[in-house]
């Protein structure tokens, strides 16, 4: 029987480039560049199946031009904005995602970031790396204490609610808000607020883990920002779109936010060189879920979902 066709657009794991050799005829290059909407499109008449990244754009124009022979789009990556969803569908084209695996990943991210902008890691860490240490103080470095401080949480799907229990260990107060309420087990004791404006005022430290839609977009804009308490702490490892940048800066220019920590960008990769004159900005290069353990997690639910495809079933993950 032959093989289907797969195209894996990017150095995923070993053990998932092994396994997809295994049971897959794979196509997949080395040098490990993003693939153009000309590389899908084309791809598109030689495969049977994808698995992205999001650095692949499946928009509206290239789904247009995809080939028919192009059947599942089964993406490494819990996030799918880089999918138009509805154009895809309507071309009869499954599409799946890699829910769950990375939650805890990119909370240990989100919680590193938290605490990194709160006690002026990117400072510490420059002073200790170019021999400037030369002076010692009580005075010195004074961050933002954690421990007993109040959390907002913007999206509880699986990274929020790690997040919420990795901070539970920090005798955080849990705050959040999301479509819906959670259950009360899911909550555990977290307080729900039905309206983000009073999730913004209780939070001295705020946490992004929505999706990016069109409504998220800019979610965090200047009026929001303005809402926040002062000196609060704002974090973000879900999609750099979800906050508007220039606000952004503005409020950690005056001050009215601390600091912040920052794993997604507007543009990416490049980032925000604005940001870069804040040492109150700690960043990382969108790696919250790049950890071993995640990166064969993430590669093998993604041939989970095209090995029930192209055996007939439903994939699991299939959105
Ligand atoms: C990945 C992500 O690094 O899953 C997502 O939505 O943004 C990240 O976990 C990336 O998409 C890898 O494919």
């Amino acid at each position: 029987m032959t093989k289907p066709v797969i195209w894996i657009t990017r150095s995923l794991s070993a053990a998932t480039l092994n396994r997809a050799r295994r049971d897959y005829e794979v196509i997949w290059d080395p040098a490990d560049a993003p693939g153009s909407a000309e590389d899908i499109i084309a791809m598109s008449a030689k495969v049977d199946g994808i698995i992205p990244c999001h650095s692949e754009h499946f928009s509206a124009d290239v789904v247009a031009r995809l080939d028919p022979r192009l059947r599942i789009v089964a993406n490494h990556s819990v996030g799918v904005d880089h999918c138009d969803l509805p154009a895809l569908r309507a071309k009869g084209i499954t599409v799946t995602n890699t829910p769950g695996v990375l939650s805890d990943a990119t909370a240990e991210l989100a919680m590193m970031l938290m605490l990194g902008a709160a006690r002026h890691a990117v400072a510490g860490d420059r002073i200790m790396r170019s021999g400037a240490w030369d002076f010692w103080s009580p005075a010195f470095l004074v961050g933002k204490q954690v421990t007993g401080a109040r959390l907002g949480i913007i999206g509880m799907g699986g990274v929020g609610r790690a997040f919420a229990r990795k901070a539970r260990g920090f005798d955080m107060e849990i705050h959040y808000h999301n479509r819906s309420r959670l259950s009360e087990a899911d909550e555990a004791g977290a307080t729900y607020h039905e309206n983000l404006d009073d999730l913004l005022a209780v939070s001295d430290f705020l946490s992004l883990h929505c999706p990016a839609t069109p409504e998220t977009t800019g979610l965090m804009n200047a009026d929001r920002l303005a809402k926040l308490p002062q000196g609060c702490v704002i974090v973000n490892t879900a999609r750099g779109n979800l906050i508007d940048e220039a606000a952004l800066l503005q409020a950690v220019e005056s001050g009215h936010v601390g600091a912040a920590g920052l794993d997604c960008f507007v543009t990416e990769p490049g980032g925000n060189p604005a940001f870069a004159q804040h040492e109150n900005i700690m960043m990382m290069p969108h790696v919250g879920s790049a950890t071993v353990k995640t990166r064969d997690a993430m590669g093998f639910k993604a041939l989970d979902n095209l090995d029930a495809f192209f055996r007939g079933d439903t994939p699991p993950d299939k959105l």
